[in-house]
Order: C-alpha cells, then sequence, then structure tokens
C-alpha cells in the first residue's frame, strides 16, 4: 500500500466508526426501571409532600427532576395483595391475593415475566411478602415474610443466608452489588428493589437513633377522634393510645423488667437478636427514656401524645436510612451515565396513618392509608417538577412499565398506562377508582369493606359483620370526619356515587358471586359455615 491508499483506508476506517457510532446513539434503546418500593411509607413522611414532618431530599430529588403523583391510590390497601396487584396489574379478585393470608400463585403472568420476554434482565432484591420463588426474575434476594430491622436472613435464588447488620443498608447493598457486579450489562434492565423499613416495629439504624432527640411531635388534629357517625371505625385495634405496646412498639423494655406487657417478649427476641455492639448503642439510646418514662408514670391524655411523640420518632428515623439507599442507587445512575435512559419509581405498598384518627396500621378506604406515595423520574420522557393529579393507582405500573419498554402489553391487564398522563400528551384519563378490602377477622379489626372514590366524593359499603355505608365530601372534608351518606343534601351525589360503584364493579368484573369464597373464608373463622 502506499501513502494514499493507506491514507484512504485510514479514512474509510474512520468514517465508518462515525457512522456507527451515530447509528448507535439514535437507536432506540429500552429504558431501564428501577422499582422502588417500600413498606408503610405514609406521603406524610416525604417531603416533597410538604407536611414538614421530616427531610427526604434523595426521594424528593425524583419529583424534582421528575413527577410527583398527587393521587396515588393502592387498591387493597396491605402488604402482600398491594405486591401482588402491583406485578400481575390486576385487582385482588382477579390475582387470587385478596390478603396476607391466602397464598399467591406465581405461576400466573407477571410485568417482569413480559420484560424478560422483551430482552430485560430483572432481579428483586427485599421485601416481597409472597412466599414462594419469585418468578419472572433472574435473580431474587428477598426478605423471607416480614423480615428482620437487625441481622436478617435474606432467600438467594431459593437460598437462606443471615447478614449481620440493618435490614435497609443491607438490602441496598444487595442491590448496588447486583448493579454493578452481577447483571448483564448488555441488556436493559428491571430492578425491584423493596425496602422493609418503615414497618412496624420501627427499629432504627444505629446512627439514627438519636435523629429526632431535639423535637416534640404534634399529633393531627383529629387524632381524639370519637367516629361520630363511623361505627365501625369506632371498632378498630390500631389505636396510637390504646393499642400500641410501650414494650414492643415503643421499646420501654426495662432491665428490671417491670414494664410487663402482652406483647414486651416478642421486642424482647428482636433485642436479644442484635449483637453487643448493636445492642449497647440501643442500650445509650433507649435506657434514659425508659428510665424517665418510669418515673413520670403518664396517664391519659399525656400518655397518649407520649406515645405519639414516641411512635413518630422511630417510624421517621427508619424513614432516613431508606432515603439514604436512594440516594446511593440515584449516585449510581448518575456515575455510570445511566440516568437519562432510566425510569425510577418510589411508591409504598401502601399509606399508613400518622395519628389521623389516632391511628397508625393501615387497611381502610380512608385516605392516608388509601393514598400512597408515587414520584417518577425519566429525563428522556418526563419534565422535571411535573406534577400528576390524576387518579393513579397500583394497578397501572405493570402496563405503564409495558409501555416504556415498548413490550407487548396483555389484554387481561386492568390497569391503564399512565405514560400519556405524564408526558401531558392527553388529560383523559378514568374518573373513579375501586377499592377492595378483604382481611376480616384480623389483626386491627378492620371490617370488610369496598368502595369508589372519584375527584371530590367517596363512597365506602362496609359489609359481612354490618352494613353500613359511608359518603364523603372530600372538597369539604379532607379528613373524612363528617359521613354525609344520610344527609339529604347529598341525596343525588349518593345515587350518582351507588351508580358509580355498580359501575366500577363491572368494569373490573368483581361480582357477589366472586365474593363468594372470601365470605365462606368469613363464616368458617366465625364459626358460622356449617
Ligand atoms: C404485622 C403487624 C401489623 C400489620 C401487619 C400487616 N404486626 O402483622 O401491625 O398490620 O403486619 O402489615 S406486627 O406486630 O407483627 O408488626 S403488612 O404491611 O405486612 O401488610
Ligand atoms: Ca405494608
Amino acid at each position: 500500500m502506499n501513502l494514499k491508499q493507506k491514507l484512504t483506508f485510514l479514512l474509510v476506517i474512520l468514517i465508518g466508526g462515525l457512522v456507527s457510532a451515530c447509528h448507535e446513539k439514535e437507536e432506540v434503546k429500552q429504558p431501564n426501571i428501577v422499582f422502588i418500593m417500600s413498606d408503610d411509607h405514609a406521603y406524610q413522611a416525604i417531603s416533597a409532600y410538604g407536611h414538614g414532618l421530616n427531610n427526604t431530599p434523595n426521594i424528593d430529588r425524583i419529583a424534582n427532576e421528575g413527577a410527583l403523583f398527587t393521587h396515588g391510590y393502592v387498591t387493597n390497601s396491605i402488604c402482600a395483595p398491594s405486591r401482588a396487584v402491583m406485578l400481575t396489574g390486576k385487582h385482588s379478585f382477579v390475582n387470587g391475593k385478596v390478603d396476607n393470608i391466602q397464598s399467591f400463585n406465581w405461576d400466573q403472568d407477571n410485568f417482569a415475566k413480559q420484560l424478560q420476554k422483551a430482552g430485560y434482565q430483572t432481579a428483586m432484591i427485599g421485601k416481597i411478602h409472597i412466599d414462594g420463588l419469585p418468578q419472572g426474575f433472574d435473580y431474587s434476594n428477598v426478605l423471607p415474610g416480614q423480615g428482620q430491622y437487625y441481622n436478617p436472613d435474606f432467600i438467594e435464588n431459593g437460598e437462606k443466608k443471615r447478614y449481620e447488620g440493618y435490614c435497609t443498608q443491607i438490602t441496598t447493598d444487595i442491590a448496588m452489588d447486583w448493579l454493578k457486579n452481577k447483571r448483564d450489562k448488555s441488556k436493559p434492565f428491571l430492578m425491584l428493589y423493596h425496602q422493609k423499613a418503615p414497618h412496624r416495629t420501627w427499629m432504627p439504624e444505629k446512627k439514627y437513633l438519636d435523629l429526632f432527640k431535639d423535637k416534640t411531635f404534634t399529633p393531627p388534629a383529629n387524632f381524639f377522634d370519637k367516629y361520630e357517625g363511623r361505627p365501625v371505625a369506632a371498632e378498630h385495634e390500631m389505636g396510637i393510645f390504646e393499642h400500641l405496646d410501650v414494650a414492643y412498639d415503643l421499646k420501654m423494655i426495662d432491665k428490671e423488667g417491670e414494664i410487663q406487657t402482652k406483647y414486651r417478649k416478642y421486642g424482647q427476641s428482636f433485642y436479644d437478636r442484635m449483637t453487643d455492639e448493636q445492642k449497647a448503642a440501643w442500650d445509650v439510646h433507649y435506657n434514659p427514656i425508659i428510665k424517665e418514662f418510669k418515673e413520670a408514670r403518664l396517664k391519659g391524655r399525656e400518655l397518649a401524645l407520649w406515645k405519639y411523640d414516641r411512635y413518630m420518632k422511630d417510624y421517621l428515623a427508619t424513614i432516613q436510612s431508606v432515603d439514604d439507599g436512594v440516594g446511593t442507587v440515584l449516585d449510581y445512575l448518575d456515575q455510570e451515565e445511566l440516568a437519562e435512559n432510566t425510569i425510577v419509581v418510589y411508591t409504598s405498598d401502601q399509606g399508613f396513618y400518622l395519628g389521623e384518627h389516632g391511628w397508625f396500621d393501615k387497611r381502610f378506604m380512608y385516605e392516608e392509608s388509601f393514598r400512597t406515595p408515587m414520584l417518577m423520574r425519566y429525563p428522556k420522557e418526563i419534565k422535571p417538577g411535573t406534577v400528576v393529579d390524576k387518579l393513579i393507582q397500583n394497578l397501572d405500573f405493570a402496563p405503564t412499565f409495558l409501555d416504556y419498554a415498548g413490550s407487548n402489553i396483555p389484554e387481561d391487564l386492568q390497569g391503564e398506562s399512565f405514560r400519556n398522563v405524564i408526558n401531558g400528551k392527553t388529560d383523559k384519563y378514568r374518573d373513579a377508582i375501586y377499592y377492595t378490602y378483604y382481611e376480616y377477622p384480623g389483626e386491627h379489626n378492620v371490617q370488610r369493606h369496598h368502595g369508589v372514590r372519584t375527584d371530590r366524593y367517596k363512597l365506602i359499603h362496609f359489609y359481612y359483620d354490618s352494613d353500613t355505608w359511608e359518603l364523603y365530601d372530600l372538597d369539604k372534608d379532607p379528613k373524612e370526619m363528617n359521613n354525609v351518606y344520610n344527609d339529604p343534601s347529598y341525596a343525588e351525589v349518593k345515587e350518582q356515587m351507588h351508580k358509580k360503584l355498580i359501575e366500577v364493579r363491572a368494569k373490573y368484573g368483581d361480582s357477589d358471586e366472586i365474593d363468594k369464597n372470601n365470605l365462606d373464608r368469613y363464616l368458617t373463622a366465625k364459626g358460622l359455615n356449617k
């Protein structure tokens, strides 16, 4: 080859390289998906929602750089059912996982299986609370059942292992290890990164034990709710005052053994599980509080306020570790230049009561547990600072992810993709959402109910034990203190909402016939089935 030939040859290679580089850039890449879920995280406890309780800078980043959903809801406010709905895109009465007790059929389709077919690499890490080896995942490393805060066991691809340390941090470490070392980097990925925190019994990480030491939390205005016009709510067993156990929930396990409560021994077992070093840090924090508590001999209103304050301090402290983990994952996406083409979602398996109606826990269709946090970032398509006020449900994640991935959306999915809503391409979306709750009789004594919510009204029907209807005008009564079901001035609204309930039940295929299994189970549990 002479010099001219050599130069021509080099030029051809150079141009060829440039062309293929440009081509690569233009290629439409399927987005990666990081689906972050925590357990029992109230939207009131995310600073992006503006309730002023705590600071969650990393979770907030997702909304600041993407979208905040102000009307994100679940279909059944309890853990395992909510996860089954999220995976299948189908209501509880269709996917079969109606409560935490029934088994879940992993053989049915789910969106992770669909994404695998579309070429994705998939992982599920952390809490799933559904028995059996997760299907649809190339890698799984999950907590058995509820999991433990300290020194938790995990089941890695079906094999049990114990990890020393704090569960939230360990879950993040496992997620990071998968992202960095375990995934096939030539494929788009789906990672379900699901924290146990801030689930009961709210055990904070060592470094955050003192986080709210200098703060006193004031309960919401309806903390001393008398449940007028709401007889079913009055039968709850989730009162901060009446039902939080000072030893078990609030860690008042004194070395002298003078504080004897119903559940102390279970609290003791969580403590006993810790290493000596963990116990030492725990004692430094709690022992002075226990001493003060014993001396103060609080009663009535003062005890109620003290319990609320302790509950909030521990609950919010566990969230700080969740927020740290979100920061770690977001930083990794930045460093690897993956942020632009990665969808990041933050949500919870349901909302939670932080003293509203005097409660902790969830299950009721009242706003604080029916609603759940939802934040989503996808720089390629979502404008920073977007606010979505449409009635979105956890039912909608599966079709939305499949939509973004450009993959097949099976026709039997009951959710609706909200991709075009978030893009601002359409203003049309559903006008009513359907809710069902089954776990009764059960812990916290929340009766079987279902209901419908529109942008302004909510109709709830409690049944099996009673036949109680409630109607709320959420514009006038956002705290749901005033049941207007029998108020003549709402007669027309009542009629419309009854029609809406019939409409949504028909739309999703729910009926008394379908409900027969649950009714049978209820009758058996009550000893009424002959
Ligand atoms: C546990 C909790 C309950 C909680 C359920 C369901 N009790 O049983 O307070 O309602 O889980 O929660 S505990 O004393 O064992 O913590 S869920 O999020 O898993 O549905
Ligand atoms: Ca939960």
